[in-house]
């Protein structure tokens, strides 16, 4: 054990450089965050603050046809009134850890209301109370990400509520490190996989349109990605690594039965899976970036917010990684961050003006300022973008 520790320690400063990533551990901090990346930081995209491409809308997206109903909120109006309506925003995985930070920090503000997209209705009622989040200022509505048809329920009954979508935020997730079998969605996908890529996926590509429709003058999808899925940092090299391979499990449906459960299509692991599902996030938000951007000018965004070592994300990981793990991250590694510090991150790639540009992966300093990140040579494939994009549509059955 000691040798393998000291063997994944030394080879993990001496990882080579991958492509276009300039994040070498030479010059890089523990926390994955290049220097050079951060002298590269764009704080100045004050020139983005006004850009809005909204009047070049190209009617609906995508053959999503179901009728939405008008909504029922008082529109800002375009004719310059400064004060602008509430912002709507669906944050899925509210009940708990990021997401619940982010809805807290957003209400906290008094200019959003939050649906709370989530699995456990009065876990997530609770939760809401707690984080002193007001009454008027949530939703709670159910969805389950692991099953494709809650998704287009969600969908629909988004929908017939009347608020408008200006943002969707994709947050929820689960990791199964100590699983020794696979899971499955009600579809038959594994689970972790299923949940964080394919539920997300499905959700976005039905909301896309809904984005579209609003007139808010900042419409923006975020994805949440991780540093785990980036092995262009120390902490992505930590075994398992994340790897996609040529994608014949995910191909294959990530059954466990005529194919792998892994989309490498290799043995199942419970801590690479939910590596691999970052990826697909990240490259999905790259893959939206390229194809609806320009059309949309809606922001397509990634980011990782810093190590968030307390929340229920380590629920399945044994006792005592759940106690070592966040000295480890406070006092080792120093990527430790609290949830609301974490919540605080996403509620500005939500919100802030400053943080429009698209097609970005957002990491913060150590000041807690953010900067455009570098993600991996696999994370910021484009060919394995479109691959997952193609392969995942047919999954969800939108293609
Ligand atoms: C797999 O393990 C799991 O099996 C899987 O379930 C899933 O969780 C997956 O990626 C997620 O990881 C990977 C394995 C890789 O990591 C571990 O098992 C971690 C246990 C490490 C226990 C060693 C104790 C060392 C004491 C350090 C301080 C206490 C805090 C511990 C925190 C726990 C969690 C992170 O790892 C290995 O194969 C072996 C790794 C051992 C490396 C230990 C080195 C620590 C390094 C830190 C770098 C900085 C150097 C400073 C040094 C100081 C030390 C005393
Ligand atoms: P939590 O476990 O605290 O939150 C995850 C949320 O996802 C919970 O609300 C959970 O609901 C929800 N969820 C899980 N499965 C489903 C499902 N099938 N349908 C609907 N909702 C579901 O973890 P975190 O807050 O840490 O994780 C949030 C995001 O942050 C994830 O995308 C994670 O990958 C990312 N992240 C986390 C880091 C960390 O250090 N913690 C670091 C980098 C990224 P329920 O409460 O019902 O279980
Ligand atoms: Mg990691 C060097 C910095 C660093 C950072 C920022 C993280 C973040 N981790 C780092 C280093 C290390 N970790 C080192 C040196 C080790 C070996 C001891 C290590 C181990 C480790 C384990 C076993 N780390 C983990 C685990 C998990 O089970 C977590 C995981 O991989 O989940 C997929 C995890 C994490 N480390 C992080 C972050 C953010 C996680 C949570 C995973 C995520 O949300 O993506």
């Amino acid at each position: 054990m000691a040798l393998q520790a000291a063997s994944l320690v030394s080879s993990a400063f001496v990882v080579p450089k991958e492509g276009k990533s300039n994040a070498s551990f030479k010059d890089s901090s523990l926390f994955g965050v290049s220097l050079s990346d951060h002298l590269k930081a764009d704080f100045s995209s004050s020139a983005l603050r006004c850009k809005r491409e909204s009047n070049q809308r190209i009617g609906a997206v995508r053959a999503q046809t179901t009728a939405t109903a008008s909504p029922a909120v008082n529109r800002a109006s375009t004719e310059g009134k400064k004060t602008l309506r509430k912002g709507s925003v669906v944050i899925t995985g509210a009940s708990s850890g990021l997401g619940l930070a982010t809805a807290k920090a957003l209400a906290e503000t008094g200019k959003w209301h939050i649906i709370m997209a989530c699995r456990d209705f009065l876990k997530t009622e609770r939760a809401a109370k707690s984080a002193g989040i007001a009454k008027e200022n949530y939703t709670i509505m159910h969805l389950d990400l692991a099953s494709l048809d809650s998704v287009r329920q969600f969908v629909d009954n988004f929908r017939r509520s009347g608020r408008p979508l200006d943002v969707l935020v994709c947050n929820a997730a689960v990791y199964l490190p100590t699983a020794k079998e696979p899971t499955f969605t009600a579809e038959g996908f594994e689970l972790s996989v299923g949940t964080n890529h394919l539920g997300h996926f499905l959700l976005s590509r039905l909301l896309l349109d809904d984005l579209n429709k609003s007139d808010y003058p900042s419409r923006r999808l975020i994805i949440v990605g991780s540093i785990t899925g980036n092995t262009n940092t120390l902490a992505g090299n930590v075994p398992p690594k994340a790897n996609l391979g040529d994608m014949r499990g995910l191909a294959g449906g990530l059954n466990g039965l005529n194919t792998s459960s892994m989309i490498d299509g290799g043995e199942f692991d419970g801590a690479k899976a939910y590596k691999d599902s970052k990826v697909c996030n990240m490259l999905t938000m790259q893959e939206f970036h390229r194809r609806y951007h320009e059309e949309t000018g809606i922001t397509f965004a990634s980011l990782y917010p810093g190590c968030i070592a307390t929340t229920g994300l380590f629920r399945e990981h044994i006792p005592l990684f759940r106690l070592l793990f966040p000295p480890f991250q406070k006092y080792i590694t120093k990527g430790f961050v609290s949830e609301d510090e974490a919540g605080k991150r996403l509620a500005q790639v939500v919100s802030e003006p400053s943080l429009t540009k698209s097609g970005v992966y957002w990491s913060w300093n150590k000041d807690s300022a953010s900067f455009e990140n570098q993600l991996s040579q696999e994370a910021s494939d484009a060919d394995k973008a479109r691959k997952v994009w193609e392969i995942s549509e047919k999954l969800v059955g939108l293609a």
